[in-house]
């Protein structure tokens, strides 16, 4: 059975642009495959700066909304990524294999660190050996994720492929020689599975309410840019209300008109219509006759996963006896994982 592992960061509320990018795939993904779904707290620390409270809250807010969107914990293991050592072992040992330049050239360190400046932690600069340590661990062939995370994915394979190059019994065979590699198991093998991304048609992208050009994000300090998964209907509401629109008549999917396609396919990810659906329903109607309508189908898309989350938050020690269920379960493959990269880089086993 093919693998997945994915998982969001706790930096703040979840959006829109996370539910359709990850989590429902997250749901989708787990009928057929292992799965394994992380609330990423480490990931969460390099953004510098954090409060201990909210990271706390929002970690277990962020495990709860995995749930209540439909994972199940029968089907996935669902766990908290400080639970598990081995992502910050698997981390440094592939720091130790990962070229400097690589990680430099990340879009999102870039764009990240302009904004912090002076502070920028190496912490930042490494988030995508972490997130290659996390997907790595797990041998996982598919990663769930939107669109902004492909680059950190290329990486990962880069990061597995220069390893197993490295470190992995294939170029021993490659080479005709009749050399071992270190532990003389991974003869003929890889170490690390190489991983594809999986990212959605539709939903891959989810833009801001204020910016039809830029991508809905949990960092950007305007919180009319973004309509997250616990907002009350009313929220929703006044949300949509002020988004950004165009001054053109009927609604389209037209390039040139970024908000109208954003929203229309908001409409088309809350409905499960698909494009030509929605524009037989929507192509005549003006802003003011649309923007309602899209009010109604995003609330009532979120409002049964608003009631199971009140439901599993107050259920007392549920969220906790999860957690620990899916901590156990990472913690057996994780464990095995680095013990294999420790024996193919040559490292005493303890006695
Ligand atoms: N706008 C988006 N559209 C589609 N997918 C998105 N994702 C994020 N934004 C969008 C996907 O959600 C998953 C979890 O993201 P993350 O918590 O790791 O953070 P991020 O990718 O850096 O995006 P955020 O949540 O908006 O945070 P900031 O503000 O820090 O950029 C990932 O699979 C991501 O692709």
């Amino acid at each position: 059975m093919k693998r997945v592992l994915s998982g969001v960061q706790p930096t703040g509320s979840i959006h829109l642009g996370n539910y359709f990018g990850a989590i429902q795939n997250y749901v989708k993904l787990q009928d057929e495959h292992e799965a394994f779904y992380c609330v990423v707290d480490l990931h969460a620390i390099t953004a510098g700066g954090h409060s201990p409270k909210e990271l706390e809250e929002s970690t277990r807010k962020s495990a709860a909304i995995y749930l209540a969107a439909g994972v199940s914990p029968e089907k996935a293991s669902v766990f908290v990524q400080s639970h598990v050592a081995a992502h910050s072992e698997l981390c440094w040992l592939l720091n130790c294999v990962s070229p400097i330049g690589w990680l430099e050239k990340m879009i999102q360190f870039k764009e990240k660190a302009r904004k912090q400046g002076e502070d920028v932690s190496v912490g930042l600069l490494d988030y995508p050996v972490l997130m290659a340590a996390d997907i790595l661990l797990y041998n996982a062939d598919l990663v769930p994720v939107g669109e902004d995370q492909r680059q950190h994915l290329e990486l990962t394979r880069d990061i597995a492929g220069r390893f197993n190059n490295l470190y992995g019994g294939n170029k021993w065979k490659k080479r005709g020689k009749n050399e071992k590699s270190p532990s003389g198991r991974f003869r003929g093998k890889d170490v690390l599975i190489v991983p594809e991304a999986f990212t959605p048609k539709s939903g891959g992208r989810v833009m801001s309410l204020t910016d039809g050009s830029a991508k809905m994000s949990k960092s950007n300090p305007a919180e009319g840019s973004r309509i997250n998964v616990l907002d009350s209907p009313d929220v929703i509401a006044q949300k949509i209300k002020r988004c950004k629109t165009d001054a053109i008549e009927g609604m389209n999917y037209d390039d040139e008109r970024p908000e109208a396609k954003n929203l229309l396919t908001m409409y088309e990810l809350c409905t499960g219509m698909s494009r030509e659906e929605v524009l037989n329903e929507c192509a005549s109607m003006r802003w003011g006759e649309f923007k309602p309508a899209l009010t109604e189908v995003v609330v009532d898309h979120l409002k049964p996963i608003q009631e199971k989350y009140e439901e599993i938050m107050n259920e007392e020690g549920y969220l906790d006896s999860v957690l620990e269920q899916g901590a156990v379960r990472a913690n057996e493959v994780a464990e095995k994982t680095c013990a294999d990269v420790r024996d193919a880089m040559g490292f005493v086993h303890r006695k």
